[in-house]
């Protein structure tokens, strides 16, 4: 296309500074930065309403599992102040509502277009623009795109034969309909494992006259020890918030925690087990960690998972359950450990059973339920929480373009390459926000995406001074960086776990460890090294 003949379509269209894709924690605060810097922003969203995941995962239970104080803004200190936790872990309508109540504090929905998708978008060298067509036939230009799709919002539906043979009433954990669903006296099957299954099924137990977990891999789960926040614990936040933010801002995953002073293999026997049960009772994810080797050395975490596992032996009252809830096939902490919310002493419940799947997999439906190898089970009502295309999924759903015929699903079909997280060569003008090749998954999602948010708007700002108007990774530069954040997480212990962080749970997608392991701190500290060498790595041209 001639530069006149892309010039005239443009003013045909819209044309902002900014096109954001998504409108989750990451999404909401693009818009805010852009608008804070006077450039003028869209962002469209699918849902009908801010908040990304905590809008899709209404499923009973769900939580998140990085503690409250922690993941929240931290850009604005009276926004800080004004909204309250109540708990040491939110629910998802607490969150939810902080999503909206900051959408409306600042205004922003405004600037948000809803129940609109991107389904395609292409970047033109004439015009140093990208060209984003939707779902709803809209052509939208924009000189910078910036992505915060989220890195759990593409659903994994596994094709069971003859689901739509069943009868009774189907519900995917990750697309919870906002009305209620009610499971009272009803016969309820719950397909997965991870932590939407874990932390569904005490809330369908206590409802349900019957619940069957299906479960195919055990994974860990530690207690998630969460209380009110009380008016002095909050008080005692408050008074320290920005030594709490400054601490997390340099920390591994953008929380507090501190391991075990002695490291394992200097400790006593009787120390090492003191440890285990602070760090279990202390309770989350967090028990990933309780020794600072923990995901490095073999032998640390098989005394961590021995610990986990008795832990389990003792709740669970009959020994042949308790054998199939205990994973034997990864390292602890290689799959992120679920947050038990009274999971596993569910199954002490007369109304819970658990079909291990690995013994007896699943045949398909039919009319009234499920079949197994062995067994027709009925059922009313089905959940399936069988997880998500991780990272990745999003953002190749979409068809983006590059300006020489570059295609995302092309750079990226041996797995995700990109230089820092954000930028992916062959694709000017656009950056990703918290996913591959970033902290993402591993460290507080919200601090995460503040740090990389405003990154990414001081490279925009630093392209439009010199009088560029656009910006690319070198290619170069991306391998080494990808080549980088593979050879770390190959001296770890995440690798040896066949999880959604290796792309393990999807047929045919690329084996790779996607996330930066070295943590949110020395993430954030590459980043401003590389401002200040004046974006090495990255091409500008005008
Ligand atoms: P996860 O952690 O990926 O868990 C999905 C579960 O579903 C897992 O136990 C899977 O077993 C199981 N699954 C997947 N496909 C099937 C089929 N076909 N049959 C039976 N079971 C299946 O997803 P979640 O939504 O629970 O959690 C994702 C993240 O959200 C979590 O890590 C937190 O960060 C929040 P498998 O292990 O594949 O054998």
């Amino acid at each position: 296309m001639s530069n006149d003949a892309s010039l005239k379509n443009i003013s045909n269209g819209e044309d902002y500074d900014v096109v954001v894709a998504g409108a989750g924690f990451a999404g909401m605060y693009a818009v805010y930065v852009a608008l804070q810097r006077g450039l003028s922003v869209l962002c469209i969203e699918k849902a009908s309403d801010v908040g990304g995941t905590w809008y899709w995962n209404r499923y009973p239970g769900a939580r998140c599992d990085v503690e409250s104080i922690y993941y929240s803004y931290s850009f604005d200190e009276d926004l800080q102040r004004e909204w309250r936790w109540s708990e040491r872990y939110a629910t998802q309508p607490e969150i939810l509502a902080y999503a909206q109540h900051v959408a409306d504090r600042f205004d922003l929905r405004r600037h948000i277009r809803f129940e609109e998708n991107v389904v395609n978008a292409s970047f033109s060298d004439d015009t140093a623009r990208w060209r984003i067509e939707t779902d709803r036939a809209r052509e939208i230009y924009a000189r910078f795109m910036i992505l915060t799709l989220g890195n759990l919002s593409t659903p994994l539906k596994p094709g069971f034969k003859d689901l739509d043979q069943f009868k009774g009433e189907v519900y995917y954990t990750a697309e919870w309909p906002k009305s209620d669903v009610d499971v009272s006296g009803k016969r309820v099957a719950l397909i997965g494992g991870g932590s939407s299954g874990n932390k569904a099924a005490p809330h369908l137990a206590e409802k349900a006259s019957q619940l069957t977990v299906f479960q195919r891999t055990p994974n860990f789960s530690v207690p998630i020890k969460n209380m009110d926040l009380s008016d002095s614990d909050w008080a005692d936040v408050q008074a320290k918030y920005s030594e709490i933010r400054n601490a997390a801002r340099t920390s591994f995953g953008g929380t507090r925690h501190e391991p075990h002073s002695t490291p394992y293999h200097e400790a006593t026997e009787k120390d090492r087990q003191a440890a285990f049960e602070r760090g279990w009772t202390n309770g989350g994810v967090l028990y990933a960690t309780v020794f600072e080797d923990q995901l490095l050395d073999q032998d640390v975490n098989d005394a961590a998972a021995a610990f986990a596992a008795k832990k389990v032996r003792e709740i669970v009252k009959d020994p042949r359950t308790a054998d199939d809830l205990i994973p034997t096939d990864h390292p602890i902490g290689a799959k992120r450990i679920c947050t038990d919310n009274g999971y596993f002493s569910m199954f002490n419940r007369e109304n819970v059973d658990l079909v291990n799947l690995r013994k007896d997999p699943i045949v398909g439906f039919f009319e009234s339920g499920v079949e197994t190898k062995s067994t027709r089970h009925e059922f009313d009502v089905v959940v399936i929480a069988t997880g998500f295309d991780a990272m990745t999924g999003s953002v190749l759903r979409l068809d983006l373009n590059g300006p020489r015929g570059e295609r995302m699903q092309d750079t990226w079909s041996d797995g995700p390459v990109t230089l820092l997280g954000v930028g992916v060569p062959g694709f000017p003008n656009l950056f990703n926000i918290m996913g591959p090749g970033s902290p993402s998954v591993l460290a507080n999602g919200i601090m995460g995406a503040e740090q990389q948010v405003d990154w990414v708007y001081d490279l925009i700002q630093y392209t439009d001074d010199k009088s560029y108007t656009m910006v690319e990774a070198r290619k170069d530069a991306a391998a080494a960086w990808t080549g980088f954040v593979t050879a770390i997480a190959n001296h770890t212990l995440f690798v040896k776990g066949k999880t959604w962080y290796t792309g393990a749970n999807v047929e045919g997608k690329p084996r790779v460890f996607m996330a930066y392991v070295g943590g949110l701190g020395p993430y954030a500290q590459y980043c401003s090294d590389i401002r200040d060498a004046d974006y090495k790595g990255f091409i500008f041209s005008a």
